[in-house]
């Protein structure tokens, strides 16, 4: 199984959970990823597959996605180990032609299944596949403990936690324009959180899960990587900030949000910005 392994894509994918279990955000089997493979990256693996597998039910329904091949993290699978044995902990899935079952190809030497929000990462690529014409690849949920930290101290509001990580760092809103989409607590694992996290994901690239996680999604592992890593660390400043003091003495102002904008070419949402100076 060495070329599955020396994919491009498989390495990138290996990469990202190595150093997302190095930041600190995947204790014992937290955290979870998953890539939608491209048709010229599977078309020479197609000789390496096993397409005997039973179709299981994914738990929820993704049509536009009928067909593809994912590759994602296996459930209970530790992040801290794919790098030592990817074989046996992530598993390459194909989708059938109703987008409803789904079969594991390569992967989960030993058996297993794929991550437990599985219904999560299909429909929130189902959604940005169509938002961004097909360019989005990447699903990536962390645990990382700043943002976490914030659910329980700031109000559960999209434009409360766009504009308190703006402020933090420069560059957030140039790294995240559209700003963070927040889900309040819910039971995580099944279709109903799914169905309220895609459409979040429909306007936003992160999204918080309150006293749970955040979900990135992006182009490429590089970018996604990129953008958790950026808002936790504008959640770490936030939180040391808050630590320091019971106000702000000074921040950045919704003027500087707009030259920002025009200086870097970026649409910023008006909501995050109205009124919101304190
Ligand atoms: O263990 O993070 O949300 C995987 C998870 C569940
Ligand atoms: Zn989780």
């Amino acid at each position: 199984m060495k070329d599955i392994l020396n994919a491009d894509f498989v390495k990138g994918f290996v990469r990202l959970c190595d150093n997302g279990w190095k930041q600190g955000w995947h204790e014992r089997n937290g955290g979870n990823l998953s890539y939608r493979v491209k048709s010229s990256e599977i078309e020479p693996l197609k000789g390496m597959l096993d397409h005997s597998g039973e179709w299981r039910d994914i738990g929820t329904e993704v049509p536009d996605l009928a067909g593809e091949y994912f590759l994602v993290t296996g459930s209970g699978r530790f992040m801290q180990n794919t790098a030592l044995d990817p074989e046996a902990n992530i598993a390459l899935i194909e989708l059938d032609e109703a987008g409803k079952n789904y079969r594991v190809c390569w992967g989960l030497r030993g058996g297993g299944v794929p991550t437990s929000e599985l219904p999560t990462h299909l429909m929130n690529h189902q959604v940005k596949k169509a938002a961004t014409n097909g360019k989005y690849r990447v699903i990536y949920h962390a645990h990382p403990a700043n943002i976490i930290a914030l659910t329980f101290v700031l109000p559960l509001k999209d434009e409360v936690f766009t504009r308190e990580l703006w402020e933090m760092m420069t560059e957030c809103p140039i790294v995240f324009p559209q700003g963070v989409g927040v889900v309040e607590w819910m039971v995580p694992g099944g279709r109903e959180i799914a169905v309220e996290s895609s459409k979040l994901m429909k306007k936003f690239d992160v999204i918080v899960w309150a006293h749970h996680g955040l979900f990135c999604s992006g182009e490429d592992f590089d970018l996604t990587f990129g953008l958790m890593h950026t808002v936790e660390k504008a959640a770490k400043i936030l939180v040391k900030v808050r630590s320091m003091a019971p106000a702000k003495l000074q921040s950045m102002t919704s003027q500087n949000f707009r030259d920002l904008a025009l200086a870097y070419n970026v649409d910023l949402d008006e909501r995050f910005l109205d009124g919101a100076d304190s």
